[in-house]
């Protein structure tokens, strides 16, 4: 798996005239080495791969790391040294410019200024693709969300506080086998739920009010991301009105995601069942993103993107209609790019539910 990795990898790099291609993003590492420790630099050139890191990390490192990659631990020696030496028979090495800091930036260009090349970041165009092994890994991190989507709909909700259902949350996902949350869990009530991204409050949920929840698992370092809006009480029309709406463009954007679609070709289905509805200035936000290592990931999906979906991508939809002081309404799925359509990965109801 990790050599097939890295052999795309080199083969991106030759495209791009790069003898040799340094990281130090962790979704990249983990995705190219297999080593998970928080601190390691990776360096691949067109015969070797090296990862450096600290002795602090060197179990993880020997357990995790692929064979393909040599583990450099870093005892005496610089980095900086090694990779020097490593580099003897590559004249260019790629930097990602948006993951490298300033320090270590300048430490690079002192003892390699002529060889640096920044670029954007190549093995996120790998990430794009989605092989068994990862779909898998996302299939478990959702179905755990979606137990816990489960598990909440058998609260007492209208006496807990925003903050006391997120942490309810977030303690299950644990005790449900996953790692934590992928990114700070979301539950936001009536006009809290109109901030797209709200921060839970300590504030009561109650009874007779709309409640949104946008969160998501790791799984063997792979991220889930959903999101769902139910109501407590029963809905006034005006609310069931809009979510039949957002529903309807999740629904419809979903229906038209195949292989070979463009991404703005599937944003702009969501956006104009939205616009047609009166409601587009209501919807501030793209209906999408790739998802994998990282929450948010490429390929992009919206309006702008001139990314052409491809087999096994895995991106959300999620497209949302938000009435400041008053209420939003949102609904995500993550989906897999099929050949001949898709394939939804959240199995959590989504027609309107009243508690
Ligand atoms: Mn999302």
């Amino acid at each position: 798996m990790y050599e097939r990795r890295l052999d795309n990898l080199r083969r991106l790099m030759e495209e791009r005239k790069l003898d040799a291609y340094f990281t130090v993003h962790p979704a990249n590492i983990y995705y190219l080495s297999g080593y998970r420790g928080d601190t390691g630099y990776l360096l691949v050139t067109l015969k070797e791969a090296y990862l450096y890191t600290y002795p602090l990390f060197m179990m993880e490192a020997e357990e995790q790391t692929t064979k393909e990659v040599n583990v450099r631990i870093l005892k005496d020696s610089s980095y900086l040294k090694l990779i020097q030496d490593d580099l003897k028979d590559s004249h260019s090495m790629a930097i990602e410019k948006d993951y490298i800091t300033h320090s270590i930036y300048k430490d690079l260009f002192c003892a390699l200024s002529d060889k640096i090349r920044p670029i954007s970041n190549l093995a996120g165009e790998l990430r794009k693709n989605k092989d068994e092994k990862e779909i898998e890994f996302m299939k478990k991190a959702q179905e755990i969300t979606d137990r816990i989507f489960r598990h909440v709909l058998n609260l007492n909700l209208s006496s807990m506080t925003e903050l006391d259902l997120a942490a309810e949350m977030e303690y299950q996902m644990k005790k449900l086998g996953a790692e934590g949350y992928s990114f700070k869990t979301i539950v936001a009530a009536g006009e809290n739920s109109a901030i797209p991204h709200a921060r839970p409050r300590n504030v009561k949920i109650g009874s007779r009010t709309n409640l949104l929840m946008d969160f998501g698992v790791y799984y063997m370092g792979y991220a889930s991301d959903m999101t769902r809006t139910i109501h407590i009480g029963n809905a006034s029309e005006e609310f069931k009105k809009v979510y039949n709406i957002v529903l309807n463009a999740q629904k419809e954007a979903e229906n038209a995601v195949k292989k070979g679609k463009k991404a703005n070709e599937i944003d702009q289905i969501a956006r104009k069942i939205i616009e047609d509805a009166g409601y587009g200035e209501q919807f501030t936000h793209g209906l999408g993103h790739g998802v994998g290592i990282e929450v948010h990931e490429l390929p992009r999906v919206n309006r702008r993107s001139e990314e052409i979906l491809e087999e096994n991508m895995v991106i959300t939809i999620e497209p949302g209609i938000y009435f400041k002081n008053k209420f939003g309404v949102r609904i995500e799925d993550m989906v897999i790019v099929k050949k001949d359509g898709f394939e939804i990965i959240t199995q959590s109801p989504k027609e309107l539910i009243e508690l």
